[in-house]
This record gives structure tokens, C-alpha cells and sequence, in this order.
């Protein structure tokens, strides 16, 4: 099994003659992969990290981040203790304090008392960061503290990555966490647009070893097509690569609608009984033509065609998109039209194609109608967009916070995340953290943007939290179950302990164990299923079944009621053989539930079970696309695009030494043939402007990338003043969001435009 840029500390050596204290197994919870981890003790330190052969999933594979939980877990920077600020020094930075852990609540309290006090509940908001939809205390901890905060003003980094999806899912299946993922292991033809997994390792795709499994599909005799502005990694590995303009997917999607409809090669299979509106898709797509998009798109119409022809021509199909698809204008309109394609050509819901996972925390609940999707409940006070999922888009958090009014934002918690480094218009959010009357982060390290709170509540770091991917095994290729139990010990809560502990402040409980609210949080999932019709414990005496719930921390209690009220759970007794927290702790390698099976129409939660192709805004954002895209030929300005890199995540792992050493990768990307007509050379600066900002880089010509495109990482901008990550301060880079204008959004899920930004490059 490869190992996808093994690292020397992945690598064996000479002690390997001496046998560790002990080997724990447990999941990577860095990424999206949920790789299984070896990992070898000795006087009580981490010795060694490799990948676990035995993973039911990964079998062996990881990547250079996998064995950097030893360097989180040791980092002197990493907060241990909360931290409580207590001025500014002369230079304006800020002093923290640290604290015990009552302390650190009893100020929070009082912040909070005094904010509501003053401005009322509305002044209070919450941002979310990506780290939280890998933290088991957190999923099953975050509802009742989002309750409690009950605030209309919820922010995450959901509007700079995926909400297309949610929001295409929620019109098409009823249910915006309904996501279709690609069977890549069982395909004959993938086709990846704006991804590249050789680097991230896959999104709303968990697939452990994904190079090796899109090497499998052309091993095997599939195919795999990669359509970026980038020559990626995946797109080196790949059959084919296509070039296209950035943000005009949904105008490429359009018109592999338009030609299969105009060939007849539209073959819905199974979906058919249940998908409507087809008529109005043709009429819709009918102004994409292949030539017509070819201008647009840069891609040239034959090869449209082709690509068209071959989706519907193989066997089964995967079409699967990602960031570089959702973070444009068009990123709902784009997600959906890849599963229009899927449906279009009988790839919805069957091996090969697009599948939706069945995930042993799922609740089972008899067939019934569902409700329509609703958006736009409220709205962002400054700007007017629209609530989707609700959350308002993280663009207008600046705005929000800064803008005086009825409403405006005097309060801020932050959960895992670093908005200064990972939203719009950086240097504005940053500008408006520090004017916050009161902040709350609950957060590992002193950032970019934590530095701006009043209390960090940092919880332990991985190794020392048990793990479950709750969010992720909704989104894999395959139905896993695998629970990681702690490795170190630690007098440092957990988010579980912490996320309680907070709701009962916001809640004003006047009480401080947290128990209450595991306890609490138990109780709910199991009354909630002794009372639902067709659940595996309904009936049952709850009292009973809540004496039988096993864990060491809340989070696991709560997960296991979760797994054992699940489709594969024991039932407490029902199903013997079925899962529980217990049965998975003693399959350390985790639990293969088996691939994909059909799912649809059950678990359609649309209303009446039905997909309607007319029902939510495509028909009309395919409207408004036509007219931009008239817009788009006549504009030839340079276009940025973001990119990741394999030793990076986001902005928060640049202070692990073993990933950021080496040449400088915080480099704009530019194809030699615009350095050339912009008097660039390679290794020399750029001064690189948007609408909103301005940044000085270093520059990389590279045909990598495509002309009239350039690439920057995001999640530099390092060293700021009062943040403590030593590392990071040392790799600095630039911040790419300085440049992204947070007014660019895609209206229907209020996702940020972060590819296809307008920019002008000079030399510097
Ligand atoms: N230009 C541009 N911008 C982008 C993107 C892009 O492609 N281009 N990508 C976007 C995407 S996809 C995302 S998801 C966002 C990410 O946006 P954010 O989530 O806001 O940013 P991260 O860099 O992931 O910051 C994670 C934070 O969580 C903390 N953390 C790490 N582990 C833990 C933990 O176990 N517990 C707690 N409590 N805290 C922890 C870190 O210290 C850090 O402060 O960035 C987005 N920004
Ligand atoms: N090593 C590493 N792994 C990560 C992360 C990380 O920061 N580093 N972040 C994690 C997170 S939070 C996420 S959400 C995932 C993201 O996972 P991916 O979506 O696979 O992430 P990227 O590597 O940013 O790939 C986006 C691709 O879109 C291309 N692109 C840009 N604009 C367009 C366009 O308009 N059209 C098309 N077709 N392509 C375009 C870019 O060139 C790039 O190759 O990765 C996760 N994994
Ligand atoms: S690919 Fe993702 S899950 Fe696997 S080792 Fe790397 S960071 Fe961890
Ligand atoms: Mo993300």
C-alpha cells in the first residue's frame, strides 16, 4: 500500500529492536480520510505513528499529517490551561493570563451576563470552524448549546466550503445532509471537477487512500477525467485532464445536459418512477449548447461532447465536485447539476454512480413524507441574504459586527476556527474581532484569530479526546463504524465537558457539572426513540436502557445510545449481534458495515417522496447563469484560485515543524506565458490586487498552472501580534483572504466566491 508522501517519522529505524510499551489503534481525525493510525508507545510518549494495516478502510494508508499528532500533541505552543486576557501591553498586543478552568467559566459568565445585559440575546453570535465536524464532542455536544444560545446570528466555515451541497440536497432529497458520494471503488468512469485528492485526500468523499483507489479505477480499465484549471497531482494521475475557465462549471454541466437530452442518451434507470420535472430541465438547459459553452468555459465543444457522450456511454459513472465547484458564484447550480447528470444518465443512487451512505448513527424511523425545504427564515441584518441551514454567510460576519444598529454583534463565541485567516476580506475580520465587547473561543491554540478573545477554552488535543467521525461516516464510500478510545490521559477537558459546561452558562443553570448535561443529552436520544414508531427500542423503558449506556466520557455515552438505537446497532438486546461503543472498542480496527446499497426513494425526505427537478431556484439560476456567463467572454481580466497543499491543513497546522520546513510554499502560481506579458519572473515578487485588498507575493511560474489563472494558498498570514504559535510566526506567508470580496457570494447558499477572483498582478 502506498504511503502518500511518507514521512521520516512514518519511516522505521533502528529502535525498532526495542518493542513499545504498548500499541493503540485510533482514527486520524485531521481530514476527511479517517485514516487508522499504529501508534506505538514508550515511556508514555508517542514513539511512533504508522499507518494500522489492519484498518477495515485505510488498510495502511496515511499521509504526512497522520503522524503529527505526536507533534500537536507535544507542541509547547498548544494551550494547556485557559487563558484569560487582561490588558495590552505598550505595543498594543494583548496579555493573557492562564487560569483555572472555574475561572475561566465564572468569566465567560460574566461577559455574557453583561452583553445581554446591555444590547439583549441578538448581540451574540457564533462562528464554527472546519476542526468541529471532526470532533466527536462536539457532534454530539452542539445542538444543545446552539439551542441555548438560540441566536439568529450563526456563522460557519460551511459558507467558505460545502453549503452548495447542503442546499442542492435540501431542494433535490429533502434533507440537506442527504449527500451523494461517489462509488469510486466500484466504477467505471470517475470524473473529478475542482478537486484534488492527491493533496486533500477527498471531501464530502471518505475514502482512506483515495490515490490509490482513483489508480484502481484505470487499473481495473475504468477511466478517470479531472477537470480544474490546475494540472494537479490528480490530474497527472489521471486519464484525462480538462482545462476549464474558473467558476463556470455549472456552464460545462449545462451543456453535458443539453447534449445528452439533444442525443437522446438520457436513460434514467430505477429514478425514473420517482424523479419529476424533466421537461422543464430541457427547456432550461436548451440555451447550452456545447459550442455556446465552449466560449465560455475555454473548453472546446468536441471534447464537451465527448465527455457527455462517454458519462452516458459507460457502464456506471461517478461525477464528484468539490471546493473548486461550490466556493464560485454558481456553487449551488453547479452542485446540482452534477446530480442532474447522475440522474440523467441512471447514476443516482446505484453501484458505480453516486450512492448514499447508510451510517450506523443514523435514526431509523419509519417511511413517511417529508417537509419542504425552507431557506431564508431570516436574514443577515446589513446585507439582507438569506438564513440557509441555519446559518447566515460568513461574509457578512464583518459587517454584522461592525455595522452599528438594532442587532449588531457585541458577542462572539468561536469554535475551532480562525475566520481572520479563513473568510473574506481577512484584514476586516480581523478589524472586526478586535471590537467586540466580549469573545469566547474554545480553541487549542493562541491564533490569528483567538488572540482577539476575552477567554480561550482549550480542550486536549487529539490523542487525548476519544474519537468517532459522526460527520464523516455519513459521507464515506464504504458503511464503517470505528471508535478511537483516548490514548493520553489528561486533566484538560474534552469539547463534550466544555461544550456542556458553556450551555449551562448560556442556558443560566446555575450548575457546573457537566453530567447534567450528558446525562441530559442520553435521555433525549433514547425517549426520543422508545416513543418513535418503527425505531429498534421503541416501546422499550427508557429508564432501562439509559442504566445500559457504557462510556468514559460524555460523548461516548451519548454516541452509544446513538449507535445502539442505529440501523446496525444491538438495540440494547434486540439485535445481539449488532453494534455498540463496547462491541467497537474491542474491534480497534473498526467495523466494515459493507458498500453502498440503493437507498432511494425511502429515504427521500422531500414531500412526497419525489425528486422534482423544478422544485428550489435552478431553473432560474440557470437563467441568471446565461446572462453572466455573456458577461464572462467579455472579461479577460486574471482570475485567482486557491490551492492546498498535502503538508498543510487550513491555516491551523503550520506550527508543527515537520510539515511547514522546506522551500516556501505560500507562492503565487503563475503560467509562464502570462509572467511573461506581466514582466513576472520566477522567484521575484507580485504585487496582486482585488477589489478589496492588496498583497505582496513571491512568485512560481509554473505551467502547472493555466494561463489567465493564477494560485495562492490560503490559511497564511502568520505572526501577528499577541498570537503564540512560534512555528507559524516563523513560515509566516500572506493571508489570500485579504484579496476575497465578501460581497461575491453565490446568493442561493450565500458561499463565498473564493476561485475565479478578479485580480490584477504587477511585479513588485
Ligand atoms: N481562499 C480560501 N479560503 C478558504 C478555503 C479555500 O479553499 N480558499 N477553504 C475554506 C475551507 S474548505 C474551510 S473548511 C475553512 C476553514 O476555516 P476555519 O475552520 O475557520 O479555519 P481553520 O484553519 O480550519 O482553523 C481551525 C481552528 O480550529 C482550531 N483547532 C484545531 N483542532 C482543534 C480541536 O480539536 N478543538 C478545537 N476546539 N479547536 C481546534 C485551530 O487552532 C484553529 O484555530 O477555510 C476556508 N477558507
Ligand atoms: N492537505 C490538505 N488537505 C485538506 C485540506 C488542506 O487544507 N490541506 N483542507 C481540507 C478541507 S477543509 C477541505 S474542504 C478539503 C477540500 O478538498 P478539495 O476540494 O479536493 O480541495 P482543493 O485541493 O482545494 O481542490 C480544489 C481544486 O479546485 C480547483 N479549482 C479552482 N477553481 C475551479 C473551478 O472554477 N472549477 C474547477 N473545476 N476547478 C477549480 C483548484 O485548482 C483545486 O485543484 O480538503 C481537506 N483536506
Ligand atoms: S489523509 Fe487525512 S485522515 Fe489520513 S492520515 Fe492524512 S490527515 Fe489523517
Ligand atoms: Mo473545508
Amino acid at each position: 500500500m502506498r504511503r502518500n508522501g511518507t514521512s521520516p517519522a512514518t519511516m522505521g529505524s533502528m529502535s525498532d529492536a526495542v518493542p513499545p510499551d504498548r500499541i493503540v489503534f485510533r482514527t486520524c481525525p485531521l481530514c476527511e480520510a479517517t485514516c487508522g493510525l499504529q501508534i506505538e508507545i514508550e515511556d508514555g510518549a508517542v514513539k511512533r505513528i504508522r499507518g494500522d494495516q489492519d484498518d477495515v478502510f485505510s488498510k495502511g494508508f496515511i499521509c504526512p499529517k497522520g503522524s503529527t499528532l505526536k507533534q500537536l500533541y507535544e507542541d509547547p505552543d498548544r494551550l494547556r490551561k485557559p487563558v484569560v486576557r487582561r490588558g495590552f501591553n505598550a505595543a498594543g498586543a494583548p496579555i493573557f493570563d492562564e487560569v483555572e478552568w472555574d475561572e475561566a467559566f465564572a468569566v465567560v459568565a460574566e461577559k455574557l451576563a453583561a452583553v445581554r445585559e446591555a444590547h439583549g440575546n441578538e448581540a451574540v453570535g457564533v462562528y464554527l470552524g472546519n476542526p468541529n465536524a471532526h470532533n466527536l464532542g462536539w457532534n454530539t455536544h452542539s445542538r444543545i448549546f446552539l439551542k441555548s444560545i438560540g441566536s439568529r446570528s450563526m456563522f460557519s466555515a460551511s459558507t467558505v466550503d460545502q453549503m452548495p451541497r447542503h442546499v442542492a440536497s435540501g431542494y433535490l432529497y429533502g434533507n440537506g445532509l442527504r449527500m451523494p458520494v461517489p462509488d469510486m471503488d466500484r466504477t467505471d468512469l470517475l470524473v473529478l471537477l475542482g478537486t484534488n485528492p492527491f493533496v486533500s485526500n477527498g471531501s464530502i468523499c471518505t475514502a482512506p487512500g483515495y490515490p490509490d483507489r482513483i489508480e484502481a479505477v484505470s487499473a481495473r480499465g475504468g477511466r478517470v477525467i479531472v477537470i480544474d484549471p490546475a494540472r494537479t497531482r490528480t490530474a497527472e494521475a489521471a486519464d484525462q485532464h480538462i482545462r476549464i475557465r474558473p467558476g463556470t462549471d455549472a456552464v460545462l454541466l449545462a451543456a453535458l445536459a443539453h447534449h445528452l437530452i439533444a442525443t437522446d442518451q438520457v436513460s434514467m434507470g430505477r429514478v425514473a418512477a420517482f424523479v419529476d420535472g424533466f421537461d422543464q430541465l430541457h427547456a432550461a438547459v436548451e440555451p447550452f449548447s456545447p459550442d455556446a459553452a465552449a466560449t465560455i468555459t475555454g473548453i472546446d465543444a468536441n471534447t464537451i461532447r465527448a465527455l457527455a457522450d462517454e458519462i452516458a456511454a459507460a457502464a456506471t459513472a461517478a461525477v464528484h465536485g468539490r471546493i473548486g465547484t461550490t466556493t464560485v458564484e454558481f456553487g449551488t447550480l453547479t452542485t446540482w447539476l452534477i446530480d442532474v447528470i447522475a440522474i440523467l444518465t441512471g447514476n443516482l443512487d446505484e453501484p458505480g454512480g453516486s450512492m448514499f451512505p447508510h451510517s450506523a448513527v443514523e435514526r431509523v424511523r419509519p417511511n413517511r413524507k417529508g417537509r419542504p425545504y425552507r431557506v431564508g427564515r431570516w436574514s443577515s441584518r446589513v446585507n439582507g441574504n438569506p438564513e440557509v441551514q441555519g446559518e447566515l454567510p460568513v461574509g457578512d460576519l464583518p459587517d454584522e459586527i461592525l455595522e452599528p444598529g438594532d442587532g449588531q454583534l457585541k458577542m462572539m463565541f468561536t469554535v475551532a476556527g480562525n475566520p481572520v485567516l479563513s473568510c473574506p476580506d481577512g484584514d476586516r475580520m480581523d478589524e472586526a474581532f478586535a471590537s467586540l465587547e466580549a469573545m469566547v473561543s474554545v480553541d487549542i491554540y493562541l491564533n490569528e484569530t483567538t488572540r482577539h478573545a476575552d477567554v480561550i477554552l482549550p480542550p486536549g488535543s487529539p490523542l487525548e479526546k476519544d474519537h468517532f467521525d459522526i460527520g464523516f461516516y455519513n459521507l464515506s464510500i464504504r458503511n464503517v463504524a470505528n471508535f478511537s478510545p483516548v490514548v493520553f490521559e489528561t486533566d484538560q477537558p474534552g469539547e463534550d465537558d466544555i461544550i456542556a459546561r458553556l450551555s449551562m452558562i448560556v442556558a443560566g443553570m446555575g450548575e457546573s457539572d457537566p453530567n447534567v448535561v450528558h446525562d441530559q443529552l442520553v435521555r433525549q436520544i433514547l425517549g426520543n426513540d422508545v416513543r418513535a414508531e418503527g425505531s429498534p427500542v421503541e416501546g422499550r423503558n427508557e429508564d432501562q436502557l439509559a442504566a445500559m449506556i457504557t462510556g468514559e466520557s460524555g460523548a461516548e455515552r451519548v454516541l452509544d445510545a446513538l449507535i445502539r438505537t442505529g440501523p446496525y446497532g444491538d438495540g440494547f438486546g434486540a439485535n445481539p449481534d449488532g453494534l455498540s461503543v463496547e462491541k467497537l472498542r474491542t474491534n480497534p480496527h473498526g467495523i466494515d458495515l459493507g458498500p453502498l446499497g440503493p437507498r432511494l426513494p425511502a429515504a427521500l425526505d422531500t414531500e412526497e417522496k419525489r425528486i422534482d427537478l423544478w422544485a428550489g431556484p435552478f431553473l432560474d439560476e440557470l437563467a441568471r447563469l446565461e446572462a453572466r456567463a455573456v458577461e464572462w467572454a467579455a472579461d479577460d481580466r486574471l482570475r485567482l484560485i486557491g490551492r492546498r497543499h498535502l503538508r498543510s491543513n487550513n491555516s491551523w497546522m503550520h506550527n508543527v515543524n515537520v510539515l511547514v520546513k522546506g522551500k516556501p510554499r505560500c507562492t503565487l502560481q503563475v503560467n509562464p506565458a502570462d509572467a511573461t506579458g506581466l514582466g513576472l519572473i520566477d522567484g521575484g515578487r507580485a504585487a496582486i490586487r482585488s477589489r478589496v485588498g492588496e498583497l505582496t507575493v513571491d512568485v512560481e511560474v509554473t505551467d502547472v498552472m493555466m494561463p489567465g489563472v493564477v494560485s495562492l494558498p490560503h490559511g497564511w498570514g502568520h505572526g501577528r501580534s499577541g498570537a503564540r504559535m512560534t512555528v507559524a510566526a516563523a513560515n509566516a506567508g500572506v493571508n489570500s483572504n485579504v484579496l476575497t470580496d465578501p460581497v461575491a457570494l453565490d446568493p442561493v447558499s450565500g458561499t463565498s466566491v473564493l476561485n475565479g477572483i478578479p485580480v490584477e498582478v504587477a511585479p513588485a
